[in-house]
């Protein structure tokens, strides 16, 4: 039944990723109180992999215990540089050796806890590898559709060949949080996921927020054991302290998750956050079916090339923006015009003939196909438009619904059942409300646009997010991913950001006009 499914996916958002006290093994991990270079939690490989046992490590100074640590500073500022919450993590190349060979460190510090990851020295044979010139293409930003396309597929070819990894996808979310794999690049012989709609659910909330904090995320081996966490209790305390390991890459995987890789058959996942604007706008998916753990260097290397496109992006939406910027402006200037006059004459008590040109000027303005103007109880409708009855009804809803003044909807049957009776010309609805308060009349501008009916083909169904397994009392993601296509009808082509940004300004500069009227003798 729905109910345990939906019970299931809020206790996936209530998981504490970051709270968790183990880590994967492909490294180690030495972290403390944000502030105290006292080390206060060890993973307990710590031994085998530096060949000293966790007593002689707990509750000394990291700098007492690794002298040659930091490098590249000097004593008086040791403290300021790396205990504290900066915004980049910081990567010192072979900073130790163990038993196990050279180790690279990372470190990073967050509000709660300063965390130092140590894992395997970058080998002799992958020097150029990493050090090689990410390509200058990448920097480039593109300006069409065909160049965009162009480009997303070289990046993707570019990190399949660094990561090694068989499948790389852009993955792009959606504004109800799914995702679309947008561009692949993979191994011949694979089934390719190009297309395919995700739910939401199946990257959580908090997963999203880490990403945000973090450029990239490891999974080396889902199968791997996980490696549980020493805490050091200090005097009078009575509990371990607090861990946060918000900002680690070693950080355990979520059951849930390892369940979810071994049912799309991947062994080892590498992914790459795109942030555009404080958003998370994608990731950057890497899989493979064997355990593949790529060194610290040639991680970052890939991550300078995911940051080209995070660039490339807001370069080119705010570029976008200024264009559409301008071409409103004058847009909504000849609008404004045709508006005013056709009231003048509507006031003289005159015929107007401004009317077809204001409609035909309304109707662009938002890109839709009909458009009424609301007077009080009458109204002039333009070009494709619902019966004059159903747009009453329609204003008689959007009155008592809220007092916004600028509603927009791509699925108004779903809101306004009534819709249902003329989804071939009123699915998407956008409305304006102009009113000054010393008015006693209300204005509304009314937009629709017809029902354009939508294929999306989902990897597995989406309401199957998550299954109960047969015969457990246990919940897991979904086991299927099977192809699954959705039509979705009573849905419009959505109203995008700038038709609402020209609906807005139509509506600041008709106000002006109110308020001016309002204070002329
Ligand atoms: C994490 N889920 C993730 C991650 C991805 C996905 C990319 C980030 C970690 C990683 O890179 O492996 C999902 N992976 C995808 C998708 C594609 C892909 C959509 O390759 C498409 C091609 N997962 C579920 C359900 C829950 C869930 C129902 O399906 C819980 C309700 C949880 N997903 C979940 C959790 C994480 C996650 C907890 C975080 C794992 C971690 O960082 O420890």
């Amino acid at each position: 039944s729905e109910k345990p499914l939906q019970g299931f996916i809020d206790e996936c958002e209530r998981e504490q990723l970051h709270l968790t006290r183990f880590i994967q093994p492909s490294g180690l991990l030495l972290a403390g109180t944000a502030g105290d270079a006292r080390i206060r939690h060890l993973s307990a490989n710590a031994a085998e992999w530096l060949g000293r046992q966790p007593e002689t490590l707990l509750g000394q100074a990291l700098t007492d215990c690794f002298p040659e640590f930091p490098p590249d500073t000097t004593a008086s500022d040791q403290a300021v540089r790396w205990m504290y919450p900066s915004a980049d993590k910081q990567l010192f190349p072979g900073l130790c050796s163990g038993p196990a060979g050279l180790l690279d460190g990372w470190l990073s510090c967050n509000d709660n806890n300063w965390l130092l990851e140590l894992e395997p020295a970058l080998p002799e044979s992958q020097r150029l590898a990493a050090y090689r010139p990410i390509p200058h293409r990448l920097f480039r930003m593109p300006s069409s559709e065909s160049e965009w396309t162009r480009y997303g597929q070289f990046l993707a070819d570019t990190l399949r060949e660094a990561t090694g990894f068989e499948r790389v996808m852009i993955y792009r979310f959606r504004d109800d949080d799914s995702g679309e794999v947008i561009t692949e690049s993979l191994e011949p012989g694979l089934e390719p996921y190009l297309g395919l709609r995700y739910p939401a659910s199946d990257i959580p909330q908090t997963a999203r927020d880490l990403y945000l904090a973090n450029s990239h995320r490891q999974i080396p081996d889902r199968r791997a054991e996980p490696v549980a966490i020493l805490s050091e209790t200090g005097p009078g305390e009575t509990r371990s302290p607090l861990l946060d390991l918000s900002l680690s890459d070693l950080r355990a995987v979520s059951p849930v998750h390892l369940e979810y890789l071994k049912n799309m058959d991947v062994t080892a996942s590498l992914s790459f956050s795109i942030v555009v604007g404080e958003r998370l706008w994608g990731l950057i998916a890497c899989h493979h079916r064997e355990p593949r753990d790529l060194p610290l260097p040639l991680r970052e290397r890939c991550v300078a090339m995911c940051q080209a496109l995070s660039l490339a992006i807001s370069g080119f939406q705010g570029a976008q923006r200024l264009l559409e910027l301008s071409a409103s402006e004058e847009y909504i200037t000849r609008l404004h015009e045709t508006m005013r006059q056709s009231d003048e004459d509507y006031a003289r008590g005159h015929e107007t003939d401004a009317t077809p040109a204001l409609g035909k000027l309304l109707l662009e303005l938002v890109g839709a196909s009909g458009a009424a103007l609301v007077d009080g109880n009458s109204f002039t409708s333009f070009a494709q438009v619902p019966e004059p009855a159903a747009i009453r009804a329609q204003v008689a809803w959007l009155l008592e619904q809220s007092e916004e003044h600028i509603f927009a909807t791509n699925h108004l049957p779903e809101l306004f059942p009534p819709a249902r009776a003329y989804v071939d010309r009123a699915s998407g609805l956008l409305a304006v409300r102009v009113r000054h308060f010393s008015d006693p009349g209300e204005r509304l501008f009314l937009w629709w646009r017809p029902e354009q009916p939508q294929t999306v083909t989902w990897a597995g169904d989406p309401r199957k997010s998550a299954l109960s397994d047969q015969g457990q009392q246990m919940l897991s993601p979904r086991a299927s991913f099977e192809h699954w296509v959705e039509t979705t009808t009573g849905h419009s082509e959505p109203w995008s950001s700038s038709d609402l940004l020209r609906a807005r300004k139509f509506r600041s500069l008709l106000l002006r006009d109110i308020n001016a009227d309002l204070l002329s003798p």
